[in-house]
């Protein structure tokens, strides 16, 4: 009785919240970053680099402790944010090539269409890695549909893929950016394409050498994944991108100052290639990879002063986090792990990206609303997956709950208006994890316990694990055994989830 009375009212405040915020319609950024760990920022205690603008923005905002991507790795990270369907429940949503077809086709909710419907002005800038054009792929040298535009985007600037992935070229709205139709561009993830030096035979003219992959096309110094030819003049410069990319998200902001905006800028920082621009290269002692988080640092500070100066800070909401765990090896000899210097990238927390352990999906999650979102720390559970579902309710706007079945209504936990959030989380990295009231479980599961490559521990184990994470954040001391009711209520609600989409 009591449990349906609170959660009559919690429902009460929902409705009361959305319906009162659909009439001011606030504009709404989310800086979204790539790789970056629940330790790598100064407010999550970072000591040997220096995020100030991130911490700033967590000081007037709510910062939350146990906010998690629906994925270890990207795609089905993104995937499953935009859409609001867990990526694993659509196969071939993993880590995309660069010449991926679309993977949100439209026809479907989607959270740019919600603000969209809303009577926001929309825009993404940045990393896409969620496949562009038809089967097959796209065609760089012409009109690239479905894109963003298909899917509830009034305005798209971004890369195709990730940093390390060709096409090594930017795509504004349909077209690339800068392509000379005399040299058509032409890309490959299976066999070599035209006949420019690649990583494997040609190391001599890296600037960056590979650690391991990343051996095919040279791009600007740097072995590239996959084939890439033509296209010379539209080829970015790794130096340039957080610059060109938050040039970008701040023109979108200044152009729609006078109407209510949603804009996705989904920063390359910190993912690898780690390439940051002159002016920041050393400044963090940790080397490329302590640099582009100053990197990203400065690109939060830019849209802050954006929002400032156009007088806009007060009436937008910004939402700040990442789209899975951190890596220090991911494929480079960037001396990442060399320079680490005792910087703890993922916290207290174990494993990395790709890890089943929380440290693979668990991320720095800030919201910021001046006057609105009580400046402090929140431990509610929260996951992407809710923010179309949150933003629908925010924006009065109803969703086909068909096509987003996963997403939950959290706003009054994203306003910190509610401590505890939702009910259970699913992590997924290839195994799948449940969490639930400070329990961990993680499924049993055949594959590598570390991955060699990255020195990443997987969280991989024949062996049911279970965790205490009220006592034992750091997933150590496995009750699996000792714990067997608890184990079997936590096997039992994953399976039901898994299969009834609960
Ligand atoms: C891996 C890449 C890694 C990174 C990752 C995707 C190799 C050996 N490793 O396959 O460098 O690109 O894919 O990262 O190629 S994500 O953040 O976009 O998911
Ligand atoms: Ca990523």
């Amino acid at each position: 009785m009591w449990k349906t009375k609170k959660i009559l009212a919690l429902l009460l405040l929902g409705l009361t919240l959305g319906r009162a915020y659909s009439q001011s319609k606030p504009n709404v950024v989310i800086i979204y970053a790539d790789d970056l760990g629940y330790g790598d920022i100064g407010c999550y205690g970072a000591k040997k680099v220096s995020t100030p603008n991130i911490d700033k923005l967590a000081k007037a905002g709510l910062r939350f402790t146990n906010a998690h991507t629906s994925s270890a790795t990207c795609t089905p990270s993104r995937y499953s944010m935009l859409t609001g369907e867990y990526a694993w429940r659509k196969p071939g949503t993993g880590v995309a090539t660069g010449d991926a077809a679309a993977l949100i086709l439209p026809g479907r909710s989607t959270l740019p269409l919600v603000f969209q419907q809303a009577g926001y002005k929309t825009g993404v800038v940045g990393k896409w890695h969620l496949g562009l054009g038809p089967q097959g792929g796209p065609n760089w040298n012409g009109d690239i549909k479905p894109s963003p535009l298909d899917i509830g985007f009034d305005y798209s600037y971004i890369m195709a893929a990730t940093g390390d992935r060709v096409p090594c070229v930017y795509v504004e709205n349909r077209r690339v950016v800068n392509l000379d139709p005399t040299d058509p561009i032409q890309v490959s993830f299976k066999e070599p394409i035209g006949n420019e030096p690649t990583g494997r035979a040609n190391p001599e003219l890296l600037k960056m050498k590979h650690s391991h992959g990343h051996d095919f096309t040279i791009i600007n110094g740097i072995g590239r994944i996959g084939y890439m030819t033509g296209g010379k003049s539209a080829r970015w410069k790794d130096e340039d991108m957080a610059d060109i990319f938050t040039s970008k998200a701040v023109e979108f902001i200044e152009k729609n100052k006078a109407e209510p905006f949603f804009l996705y800028f989904s920063t390359q920082d910190i993912h690898v290639p780690r390439v940051p621009h002159q002016r920041f290269v050393g400044k963090s002692g940790m080397g490329p990879r302590g640099d582009v988080i100053v990197q990203l640092d400065w690109t939060v500070g830019e849209v802050m002063k954006a929002l400032d100066r156009l007088n806009l800070s007060k009436n937008t909401i910004v939402v700040f986090s990442s789209d899975n765990g951190p890596v220090v090896d991911d494929g480079y000899q960037d001396q990442a792990v060399e320079l680490l210097n005792g910087h703890t990238p993922a916290g207290p927390l174990r494993g990395g990206k790709y890890s089943a352990f929380d440290a693979g999906t668990r991320v720095p999650f800030i919201v910021r609303w001046p006057g609105q979102v009580k400046a402090g720390v929140s431990g509610a559970a929260v996951s992407q997956v809710d923010l179309l579902a949150s933003f629908a309710a925010f924006t009065g706007q109803s969703f086909d709950a068909t096509t987003a079945p996963d997403t939950r209504n959290q706003l009054a936990a994203l306003l910190g208006k509610d401590k505890k959030g939702r009910d259970f989380i699913i992590e997924h990295a290839g195994t799948f994890s449940l969490l639930k009231d400070n329990w961990k479980y993680i499924e049993p599961s055949k594959g590598p316990k570390m991955s060699v490559q990255t020195n990443t521990e997987l969280g991989n184990n024949p062996e049911p694990q279970l965790y205490d994470l009220s006592k034992d954040l750091g997933e150590t001391n496995n009750l699996a055994t000792t714990n067997p009711t608890k184990l079997k209520e936590m096997q039992d609600l994953l399976r039901e989830i898994k299969e009834k989409r609960k």
